[in-house]
């Protein structure tokens, strides 16, 4: 068993409200490469950054639209694992014992929703989403995959991910909600994330400045760790499976 599992399991179990940050880790188990690991075959020569920014769409949104369209297929391919499982258990068990809670993702993969999370807030969009550059109309109602790149609306303005790319500001009522989440908890968890994005890493500063106890579930350290009380330094899913038993399996 983990070090601090039973521990964080019993601060889980008596949380009046908790709040958890999710990253591209939680998604791994999956079959979705993180954000930052390699990318492969025809990207492998990409970085990730660079790619994901207003400037690469200008001036390339053939390369960026065929980028973001084959990860939009290849997420409709993989389906939830068990941390995307656990972690629906963990809000339906608190919901059911009136307490608050609230998923904040920075995962673009809408995966937590397809595993039944229900309290989601997604900081930085999703890949189903795209958004004409003319109208700001935006749909999820869009061919799979696109017959042509880069793809174009209705109205002949072309179409553009509905994510967060750097430099561009995250939507106010996600961040807001998230903030307020992360300072009204008495738990926060960041799981699978790098801690090098922001706004999305601020927030445990947020939850700490207000008395929540923070916990970290990756298997590697991270340039945040030394803000979290209890480190769960092992793979989602096995760690958050065990961590819902732990706290609720008994009860159910
Ligand atoms: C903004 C969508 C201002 C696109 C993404 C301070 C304050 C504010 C901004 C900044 C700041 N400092 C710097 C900035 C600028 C920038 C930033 O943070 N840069 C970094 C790189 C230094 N931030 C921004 O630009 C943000 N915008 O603040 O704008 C503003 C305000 C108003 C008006 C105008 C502007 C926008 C940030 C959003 C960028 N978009 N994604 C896309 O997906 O293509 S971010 C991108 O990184 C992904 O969304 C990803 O989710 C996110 C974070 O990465 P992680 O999820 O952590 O993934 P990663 O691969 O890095 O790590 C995976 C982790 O999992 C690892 O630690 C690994 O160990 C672990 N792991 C592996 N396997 C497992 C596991 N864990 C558990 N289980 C496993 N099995």
């Amino acid at each position: 068993m983990l070090d601090n599992l039973e521990t964080v399991a019993d601060l889980l179990r008596d949380a009046d409200s908790v709040a958890i940050l999710t990253g591209a880790g939680v998604s791994k188990e999956s079959g979705i490469p993180t954000f930052r690991d390699a990318l492969e075959g025809y990207w492998a020569t990409y970085d990730p950054e660079k790619l994901a920014t207003p400037e690469a769409f200008e001036r390339d949104p053939e390369l960026v639209t065929r980028w973001y369209d084959e990860r939009r297929m290849k997420v409709r391919a993989c389906d939830p694992n068990p941390a995307h499982h656990a972690l629906a258990d963990i809000e339906a068990a608190l919901r059911a014992r009136g307490r608050s809670f609230l998923l904040i993702t920075q995962n673009v993969d809408r995966l937590h929703q397809r595993a039944g999370s229900e309290q989601v807030v997604e900081l930085h969009g999703c890949l189903d989403r795209w958004r004409c550059t003319k109208t700001g109309e935006s749909t999820t109602d869009l061919p799979a995959p696109f017959e042509e790149y880069p793809p174009t609306s209705a109205h002949g303005g072309l179409l553009r991910p509905g994510v967060v790319w750097f430099g561009e500001g995250l939507p106010p009522d996600a961040i807001e909600a998230a903030a307020s989440a992360a300072q009204m908890c008495d738990l926060y968890f960041a799981i699978g994330t790098s801690g090098v994005v922001y706004p999305a890493t601020g927030l445990v500063m947020d939850a700490k400045r207000h008395g929540a106890i923070c916990v970290e579930c990756n298997p590697d350290s991270t340039p945040v760790s030394e803000q979290f009380e209890y480190a769960l330094r092992g793979p989602a899913g096995t760690v958050l499976p065990e961590l819902y038993a732990l706290a609720f399996g008994q009860d159910q």
